[in-house]
């Protein structure tokens, strides 16, 4: 079925935004009505990623959008890549996970901490698409507290020798280069970027998922890994250094969750009116008219308030807890669109021909990663009363 999307703007957000932020949100998303959305479902029902779509997304600035131009990123600002991910989300959480991890866990960590040889070397390459990244902190035994990981490296001369594993990575099959997290003989958190080819070093895929399956998963293995001491990120060292990447996607992922949202309630609604039972569209039976006034009122609350964390972030005044607590409740709001509105469809809202029971499974993943739902409620008790309450 063709991609019928239509936006829903209910208090009139676009005034807030420049031309040049509705031009380019509108390129992708004309992009991705013709490219992506036909053959999501398929992708997502075989479990694979769409390679074919990653120079494409390079063009639209998907990957790095804030990354300055002199290192082949867009050089846009915070409200423009939090709409990029609102569009890509749109169409699939796992198309904009992997634009997530390229562009904040990926570009982002070698922009800031980078040496400026490994700016040169790997940036250009990765705004293009021509080079994929993915992003390993999560072990078999650290998810939530990657501060116990056990992945270590030892000196040797110019190189230094990595051991460990890294599990339920995005990206990871196919990435040409890892931003890998590991600690040092005396216990201190590095990222390391290991590149595909270095001996010792495997990425075998983690099949089985029910959720993101339009996204590849997998694991990082190193076996006495060397990898040459340059490719060590110089700039900051300590958990605080990958945290601080967190804090770049979990945004992104603030403005994605409204765009699955959105989806939802635009498939409930157009399904609401077509529909007949009792002689009348269901969408003028009050039950059902309630469903979707309560969707659009969220949505347009989460609009709102994540719009204002993106003019926080251009003035580099968000904090951690404030991009927390917009991860935690825009994903919440998707989840229960996303039911509310499989509902409405009614059986046919099971079928692969309408969005609904994707976005679902999917946010089912991004409930759960960049910090699970629980966390970042965590996150935020412990910024409102000064006691972390995680140990
Ligand atoms: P804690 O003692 O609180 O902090 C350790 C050090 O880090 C500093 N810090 C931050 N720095 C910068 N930005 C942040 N957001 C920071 N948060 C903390 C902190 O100041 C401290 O610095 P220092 O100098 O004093 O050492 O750490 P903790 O071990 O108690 O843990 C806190 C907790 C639980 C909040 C943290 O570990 C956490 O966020 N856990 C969740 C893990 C997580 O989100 N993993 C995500 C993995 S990546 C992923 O899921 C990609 S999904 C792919 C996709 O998007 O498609
Ligand atoms: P656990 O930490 O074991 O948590 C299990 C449950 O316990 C959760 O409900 C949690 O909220 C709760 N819990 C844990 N600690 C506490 C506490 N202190 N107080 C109260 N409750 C607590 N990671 C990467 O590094 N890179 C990636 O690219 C990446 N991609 C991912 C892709 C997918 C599809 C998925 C599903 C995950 C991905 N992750 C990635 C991993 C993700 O970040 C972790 O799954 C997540 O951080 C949670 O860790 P865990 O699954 O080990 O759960």
């Amino acid at each position: 079925m063709a991609d019928q999307y239509k936006a829903h703007d209910y208090y009139l957000m676009d005034e807030f935004l420049s031309d040049e932020q509705k031009l380019i949100r509108d390129s992708l998303r004309a992009y991705l009505k013709k490219e992506v959305s036909p053959i999501i479902e398929d992708y997502y029902e075989r479990a694979d990623f769409p390679n074919q779509i990653l120079s494409g997304l390079g063009e639209h600035g998907c990957f790095g959008p804030y990354i300055p131009e002199e290192y082949g990123g867009a050089g846009l600002d915070q409200i423009t890549y939090g709409l990029l991910m609102q569009e890509l989300e749109r169409v699939d959480s796992g198309v904009r996970s992997t634009a997530s991890v390229q562009s904040s866990l990926v570009m982002y960590p070698i922009f800031k901490y980078g040496s400026e040889e490994q700016k040169k070397k790997y940036l250009p390459k990765l705004a293009t698409g021509e080079m994929m990244g993915c992003f390993g902190l999560t072990e078999p035994d650290y998810g939530s507290n990657p501060g116990g990981m056990l992945s270590n490296f030892k000196e040797d001369g110019d190189h230094v020798i990595l051991n460990g594993s890294k599990m339920w990575i995005s990206n990871a099959t196919f990435a040409d280069i890892a931003v890998v997290w590991a600690k040092n003989e005396e216990g201190r958190i590095y990222g390391l970027v290991v590149e595909r080819g270095m001996e010792g070093f495997e990425t075998p895929e983690m099949k089985g998922k029910h959720s993101l399956r339009a996204s590849a998963t997998g694991e990082l293995l190193f076996t006495d890994v060397k990898v040459p001491k340059t490719n060590i990120l110089p700039g900051k060292s300590g958990l605080g250094a990958p945290l601080s990447c967190l804090d770049s996607a979990r945004y992104g992922i603030a403005w994605g969750a409204i765009g699955a949202a959105l989806d939802c309630y635009d498939s409930a609604l157009r399904y609401s009116l077509e529909r007949t039972q009792f002689d009348q569209p269901i969408g003028g039976f009050q039950l059902q008219q309630k469903k979707l006034a309560e969707m659009i009122t969220e949505i347009t609350k989460a609009q709102l308030f994540t719009y204002r964390l993106g003019q926080l972030r251009n003035e580099g005044r968000a904090t951690t807890a404030q991009i927390s607590m917009a991860k935690r409740n825009n994903v919440k709001m998707a989840i229960d669109i996303a039911r509310e509105s499989r509902q409405i469809h009614g059986a046919m809202g099971i079928t692969n021909e309408y969005p609904c029971m994707r976005h679902m499974a999917n946010l089912e993943s991004v409930i759960t990663y960049e910090g699970t739902h629980d966390i970042h409620l965590l996150i935020t008790g412990m910024d409102i009363t000064g006691i972390p309450a995680f140990k």
